[in-house]
């Protein structure tokens, strides 16, 4: 399957949080390739995949990386598709150098910045199927249905004592 989403971090240590976009899109079909593309350790290869990620196919891209978390940035200035920024809690400063590394770039190059961690990752999966799903009315479907299963299992397990 043609990969649409293109799921890429600065680490390998940053998968256990950029996994669970990966099982987001998996639980939704979104098909996604994944790879450590690093800012700081392989520039010449984040100039090339942000460049021909367009003309790859790639519709959306999901970009995760922590501390001086540039990635998301400078991928977004390589290619006008959607690139959605993951902070990833570092050590050091729990996540909030990452979150102000992605949140605040200038105006003019878009990141569309998660929650720092594992929320993030999980919602920048999502957010990537709703933005495919508005060309696609069977992926909106899914996004829906999904939605709704939340919304059942909140109302079907209302004692918050209960396991
Ligand atoms: C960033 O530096 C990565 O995104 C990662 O979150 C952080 C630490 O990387 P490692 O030293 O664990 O490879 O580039």
């Amino acid at each position: 399957m043609q990969p649409l989403v293109g799921l890429i971090m600065g680490s390998k240590s940053d998968w256990p949080t950029m996994e669970h976009a990966a099982d987001m899109l998996e639980k939704l079909s979104v098909p996604y390739e994944t790879r450590v593309v690093s800012a700081h350790r392989t520039p010449d290869l984040l100039f090339d995949y942000a460049k021909t990620a367009a003309e790859r196919g790639l519709k959306v891209i999901i970009a995760g990386a922590g501390g001086a978390a540039h990635l998301p940035g400078m991928v977004a200035s390589q290619t006008s598709l959607p690139v959605l920024g993951v902070p990833v809690q570092s050590k050091a400063l729990n996540g909030l150098d990452s979150l102000l590394s992605i949140a605040q770039m200038p105006g003019g190059v878009a990141v569309g910045t998660l929650a720092i961690g594992n929320a993030g990752a999980k919602n920048a999966g999502l957010l990537a199927a709703q933005i495919l799903g508005t060309a696609d009315s069977a992926l909106q479907k899914k996004i829906d249905e999904f939605r709704a299963a939340q919304t059942q299992s909140v109302l079907d397990n209302p004692d918050p004592r209960d396991q």
